[in-house]
């Protein structure tokens, strides 16, 4: 794994977890450190002895507070346009991962830090987290795909009211929306959540687990999900885990996937 500067890295029992380290400036999204999240989302496709990764802010004040709003000055329409694309294929290449992620969201998670939490396939929030996309207050509006995720996830009326007052979303409110999973009470508790859930996905078939991620991302991509899915039931039956799952069951023994 390629060492990074504002990137922590650490593994325990296959589980990788990611930690945004610029504590300073709530972990604020600056090119760099989007970039180094680009490279170890690259690291974790290539990677398949990584099972699950949590995604998480250093501290306890944030996850992320956002694109770094320093860098706006040399914004103009030109090069905004090309920012929020590269952005926006940061957060598809983390949803569109067959390794699940989980964001564990520790304090805010505002703007470009929560277009990054809902790219996740699943969110854990302690107590103190809060949500929102503030972008209007600074004229502009969200840039990672913040309008897209945060409808799907809440629904439209929901969305536009935080999208157009900029107003934050408590962790009790996120959990009541259905944007996060679970609120624990602190971040090792969220951490430890997190880690459970990873560990028992990655005890499943990993063909499978993945199909369910590109089936689920069909729901809102523009294809017929249901045609996805039959094709994707399908594959895994041609697969050897289905025969070991299927042999175990009737065994009466836990299976033993290989990924294949
Ligand atoms: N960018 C840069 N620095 C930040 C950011 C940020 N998003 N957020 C906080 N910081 C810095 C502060 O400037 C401060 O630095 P310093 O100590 O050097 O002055 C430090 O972090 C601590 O912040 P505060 O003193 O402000 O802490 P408070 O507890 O008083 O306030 C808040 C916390 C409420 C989170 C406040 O910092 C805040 O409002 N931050 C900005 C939140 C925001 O507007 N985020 C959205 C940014 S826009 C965006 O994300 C769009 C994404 C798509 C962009 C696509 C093209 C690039």
């Amino acid at each position: 794994m390629p060492d990074f500067k504002n990137l922590t890295l650490s593994t325990r029992e296959n589980i990788l977890t990611v930690t945004i380290n610029r504590e300073k400036k709530l972990n604020a999204l600056n090119k760099a450190t989007l970039n180094e999240l680009k490279e170890v989302v690259q690291t974790i496709y290539d990677d398949k002895e990584i099972k699950g990764v949590i995604l998480t802010g250093a501290g306890e004040k944030a996850f992320v507070a956002g694109a770094d709003i320093s860098e706006f000055t040399e914004l103009n329409e030109m090069i905004a346009r090309k920012f929020a694309e590269e952005g926006q294929e940061v957060m598809e290449q983390i949803e569109n991962c067959h390794t699940p992620f989980i964001a564990v969201v520790n304090g805010y998670a505002l703007g470009g830090g929560c277009e990054l939490a809902m790219a996740c396939h699943m969110r854990i929030a302690t107590q103190s987290a809060q949500f929102g996309q503030p972008e209007v207050n600074l004229g502009i509006i969200p840039g990672y795909g913040g309008t897209q995720r945060l409808t799907q996830l809440i629904g439209r009326g929901r969305a536009n009211e935080y999208l157009l007052t900029g107003n934050m979303i408590s962790a009790s409110k996120a959990e009541a929306f259905g944007l996060v999973n679970h609120v624990e009470a602190d971040k090792e508790a969220a951490l430890n959540r997190a880690h459970e859930i990873l560990i028992t996905i990655s005890k499943k078939a990993p063909i499978a687990t993945g199909l369910v991620v590109d089936c689920v991302n069909a729901v809102f991509n523009d294809e017929n999900g249901y045609q996805t899915e039959a094709n994707a039931f399908s594959r895994c039956c041609g697969t050897e885990d289905f025969k070991e799952g299927s042999r175990a069951f009737i065994e009466k023994r836990a299976p033993e996937f290989k990924g294949d």
